[in-house]
């Protein structure tokens, strides 16, 4: 559908509006009395959420490619029906396609309590049939306020048994990535994705970032607190039917391997997302849904 359709359709008097941007990537620009956000409908893609009394949550690389087909770095990217490399062929691609698929508007509203909310589908086509061989929907609500809240539901419309893993891979915004603290793991056990998916045991109250980290946190819905002494601010991280979280910083030598991030650009960043991943894979039976969400607050650091 064009920007202007979307418009007509589906804009909100001095709070939503589309745009076509770089790449003929359409965004929902979102600007509200107590955010802005731009979510790309290419993706179902949070780019930006700034809540008005709080600096920008959200880290877009500042070397995303902006083209159909090519995942953009950086903001929320959704990851499914699988995450990570598939495991029956590496050449589909990774973490899954809704990422790289253009998702269809279906609501948008204006709350009287000023949040702003719209609404994101994504369901079969041939071209997901190709790649995967399930009917499926996937529903997701964006919630625009003080917080940003996402809900995303997935049902099968098949009529077979289907499994998939998700996440919402939300890269948060750091000052300075040595400044930053992350608690809510405590005796959680993780695969460690550096060595060989070892499980391991965290034994932190808090973890730091010195080095690459890449782990899978599982058996856990505890909320995440993301503690930015630079940024002066604390990122709240409480999910729903989530079971996994993930945290990853590539660290300097990794970080050069990606073309679409700045060498130093590591420093800018933490992963930290909300996941079914691993043993925490999702079964779904036919006509069965599943209900994850994320919800994100802003707070002073004291
Ligand atoms: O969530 C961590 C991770 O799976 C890493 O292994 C990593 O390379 C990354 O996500 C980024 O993946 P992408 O496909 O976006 O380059």
């Amino acid at each position: 559908m064009t920007s202007k359709r979307l418009n007509k359709d589906f804009a909100l008097t001095d709070t939503l509006s589309f745009i076509e941007s770089k790449g003929g990537i359409t965004i929902a620009m979102i600007s509200n009395e107590h955010a802005s956000a731009q979510i790309s409908l290419y993706g179902a893609h949070v780019m930006s959420f700034e809540p008005n009394d709080s600096e920008e949550v959200l880290m877009m690389s500042s070397k995303c490619v902006f083209e159909i087909g090519t995942p953009l770095r950086g903001g929320i990217p959704i990851c499914f029906p699988w995450f990570g490399p598939n495991k029956n062929d590496n050449t589909l691609p990774m973490h899954g396609f809704a990422r790289i698929m253009n998702w269809k508007v279906v609501e948008s509203q204006q709350l009287k309590s000023g949040e702003t909310i719209l609404k994101l589908y994504l369901s079969t086509s041939p071209a997901t049939l190709k790649l995967w061989p399930y009917p499926f929907t996937c529903e997701l609500t964006f919630t625009i306020g003080k917080k940003l809240n996402i809900e995303w539901q997935v049902t099968n419309n098949s009529n077979e048994e289907f499994e998939f893993s998700q996440a919402l891979h939300s890269y948060f915004a750091t000052d300075d990535i040595s400044q930053i603290n992350v608690s809510g793991f405590e005796g959680a056990h993780y695969l460690d994705a550096l060595n060989q998916l070892t499980d391991t045991v965290e034994k932190e109250p808090s973890i730091v970032i010195d080095k690459e980290v890449n782990r899978c946190y599982l058996n856990t819905d505890s909320k995440c607190t993301l503690s930015d002494k630079g940024m002066n601010r604390k990122i709240e991280i409480i999910k729903t039917g989530s079971q996994s979280t993930v945290v990853w910083n590539p660290w300097i030598e990794t970080s050069k391997k990606f073309k679409d991030l700045r060498d130093d650009e590591y420093n800018d960043f933490i992963c930290i997302e909300t996941a079914n991943v691993h043993q925490n894979i999702i079964t779904l039976t036919p006509g069965q849904s599943h209900s994850m969400s994320l919800s994100i607050a802003v707070l002073p650091l004291k």
